[in-house]
């Protein structure tokens, strides 16, 4: 995981120029599929079969969720951020999403192959709600919040988003684990036609990433099924992913098809690909250096300071108060 710029060597240059790639491109995708017009405008005059697959919000039944781009409809929770919130169009366009590719800009491209509905969630292991669920039987769409958290990448960039969810205890409420669940896993879908990255053994797919169950239970961790009150865009892991601001960003599991509870620390696609850069905690920490660059500050993509902003990261990435305690008496340089 390095930064790479294969469009864009001067991807800061785009804050000025907006309408440059790959953002217009993405622009350009969302019109043509409907997801930046109002929900349901274009939507009555196309017979349900020509619907673009995952393109065009107009959900067949109850169960359906919100389509890419679809408005939600969400409360302002009180997790806020005192640095300007991240353009939209950076976020939609600057994307690790490695089933799509390892460029920056390949998940903007390529997300659209992506058909996210219908989707089906499986949850395996500890569990005494075993099953296959719906996004809206995971998801209360009418109890969705708005949070604005800081998002820190390992490779030592950063954004602001204004995420839409729901807390990620409300999840597992639902789906009763049992007392012999001590971790809980997440896994992306895994599906090399709908995702080209996949066909190259770039990490061992499917992607999984997992959580030991307090940090899972604790209050920021969070399913996103939405971010700038939209359903969330492909490249950005719709039509649900985790959000666990205090830990680097690839902790966080993108268009989640597996959810499994285990006894024993699960395995983690960042850790099997390299153990010794990326460990099972993974908590932002500018005192541990990756072996090969410094995480003591962060460059600041789509923010309002300049081409150049920088920051200094701070300890959990700036969660102290909420998270510190599920380390207490660990060593945080062995446990990185
Ligand atoms: N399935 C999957 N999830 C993933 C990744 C990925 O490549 N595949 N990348 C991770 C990394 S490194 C980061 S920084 C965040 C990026 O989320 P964003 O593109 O929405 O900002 O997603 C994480 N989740
Ligand atoms: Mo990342």
């Amino acid at each position: 995981m390095e930064l790479k710029f294969r469009r864009n060597p001067n991807y800061q240059s785009l804050r000025s120029e907006m309408t440059d790639e790959p953002f217009f491109m993405d622009r350009r995708k969302l019109l043509a599929t409907g997801g930046a017009l109002g929900a349901g405008s274009i939507l009555g005059a196309l017979p349900a079969c020509s619907e673009p697959q995952g393109a065009i919000a107009a959900p067949a039944n109850a169960s359906a969720h919100p389509a890419p781009g679809a408005k939600l409809a969400a409360k302002k929770a009180a997790y806020a951020v005192s640095d300007t919130t991240t353009v939209e169009e950076a976020f939609n366009g600057y994307c690790n999403f490695y089933e799509f590719g390892t460029d920056k800009d390949d998940p903007a491209d390529k997300g659209f192959l992506l058909k996210t509905q219908p989707w089906q969630i499986k949850v395996e292991g500890e569990s005494d709600a075993l099953g296959n669920y719906a996004v809206k039987d995971l998801v209360d769409f009418s109890k969705l919040e708005e949070r604005v958290y800081r998002h820190r990448c390992v490779e030592a960039w950063s954004m602001v988003v204004p995420w839409v969810g729901v807390p990620l205890s409300s999840v597992i409420a639902k789906l009763k684990p049992k007392a012999t669940a001590k971790y809980v896993q997440f896994e992306t879908l895994l599906d090399k036609k709908m995702m080209p990255g996949t066909r190259l053994p770039v990490l061992d797919w499917p992607y999984v990433e997992g959580l030991r169950m307090d940090e899972a239970m604790n209050e920021l961790a969070f399913i996103a099924v939405g971010a700038y009150g939209k359903a969330l865009l492909q490249q950005n892991g719709a039509p649900l992913r985790t959000v666990l601001p205090w830990k680097y960003g690839f902790k966080a599991t993108k268009s989640i098809a597996k959810i499994r509870f285990t006894a024993n620390e699960p395995k983690t696609a960042w850790n099997k690909a390299n153990a010794n850069e990326y460990g099972f905690y993974s908590n932002v920490n500018p005192k541990v250096s990756h072996p090969r660059w410094s995480q003591a500050s962060e460059r600041v993509i789509g923010g309002k300071g300049g081409f150049n902003e920088r920051r200094n990261t701070e300890m959990f990435n700036g969660y102290e108060k909420q998270v510190a305690s599920l380390y207490a008496g660990m060593d945080l340089e062995k446990n990185y």
